[in-house]
């Protein structure tokens, strides 16, 4: 068993730099080391160098920001994605922004068109370019999955061969409105903090598995954005929000998804190191490599 690592130090769908300094610092503390501990086959070609992408001129498109850059940076990661798991290897893509997920949840589908999707996140990620009100394409990602962005110059390459009936999201408590409108819509599972207190996390992944992947076996994409946990967990990210997962509640999601066995393709969103002081930059990049433990077969025993 083989996990290819791809580093993503990626800050441009949102505007807070600092971002693109999380995959260093997780390998920096010694993530590789640890899953080759664990019996794994570790392969890293060392990080990506997206800022060689960065287009000279990037105007916005409508309300979007960096939209070129963005749809580069995104395409060449969902080719990236796409050949390691061609490979039968499992895709650990750690960020950067969560604009990133458009390239890894595509290199996902286009080997694995029946894979399900498991979104882990305090926000919704499914504005269109219409319903953004930050521009903020970190916000956007889910919405071209589905293929319910419209045509944006850049972005053709994604193929929206997301199904709804094929993501489930955890952790949800900072939705705007119009994604609110659009979850509904398309009848989206989605299981907030609300229905985590209600049932307990146990119960929440086992409703969000039945939905999508109802005998375990279609491959499973798990998109992790690190907000989801609650900031006294993980304070050195981009928009935290008070009330999320607790520690134990997020590393149950990730042990519950390795024990399904169908785990192809794993992302660790919007670490970042530059904020907060140095004991919050600490915690949240091993919580971090924690929950990539977990998800690769770490147990409490
Ligand atoms: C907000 C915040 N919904 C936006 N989204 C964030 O900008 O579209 N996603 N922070 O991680
Ligand atoms: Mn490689
Ligand atoms: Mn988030
Ligand atoms: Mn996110």
């Amino acid at each position: 068993k083989t996990v290819a690592i791809i580093g993503c130090p990626f800050s441009g769908g949102q505007p807070k730099e600092g971002v693109d300094e999380g995959p260093l610092k997780m390998i920096e503390y010694g993530l590789i080391p640890q899953l080759q501990e664990m019996g794994w086959g570790v392969e890293f070609d060392g990080h990506y160098r997206l800022t060689d992408l960065r287009p000279a001129k990037d105007p916005n498109i409508g309300k979007l920001k960096k939209p070129l850059y963005v749809s580069r940076v995104t395409h060449n990661v969902a080719k990236t994605v796409e050949s390691h798991l061609r490979r039968r290897q499992l895709a650990l893509t750690l960020g950067g922004d969560h604009s990133l997920a458009m390239g890894t949840v595509s290199g996902t589908l286009a080997v694995y068109p029946n894979a399900c999707l498991i979104w882990i996140d305090a926000h919704a990620d499914i504005n269109t370019p219409e319903s953004t009100d930050s521009g903020n394409l970190h916000g956007c990602p889910v919405s071209f999955l589905l293929g319910i962005a419209g045509k944006v110059p850049g972005f053709e390459w994604i193929k929206p061969i997301l199904k709804p009936e094929k993501l489930v999201y955890i952790g949800l408590r900072d939705v705007d409105p119009p994604e609110k409108i659009l979850l509904k819509k398309h009848g989206i599972k989605a299981f907030s903090m609300h229905d985590v207190d209600k049932y307990g996390i146990g119960k929440v992944v086992e409703m969000a598995l039945d939905a999508v992947n109802p005998d375990r076996s279609l491959p499973i994409h798990l998109s992790f954005d690190v907000d989801a946990l609650d900031p006294s967990v993980a304070p050195s990210t981009g928009t935290p929000v008070r009330g999320g997962l607790t520690f134990r509640e997020g590393h149950y999601i990730c042990e519950a998804v390795h024990e399904t066995g169908s785990l192809v393709a794993l992302d660790l969103m919007e670490v970042n190191p530059s904020l907060a002081d140095e004991a919050s930059v600490f915690q949240t990049v091993t919580v971090g490599c924690s929950l990539v433990r977990c998800c690769l077969g770490e147990t409490l025993l």
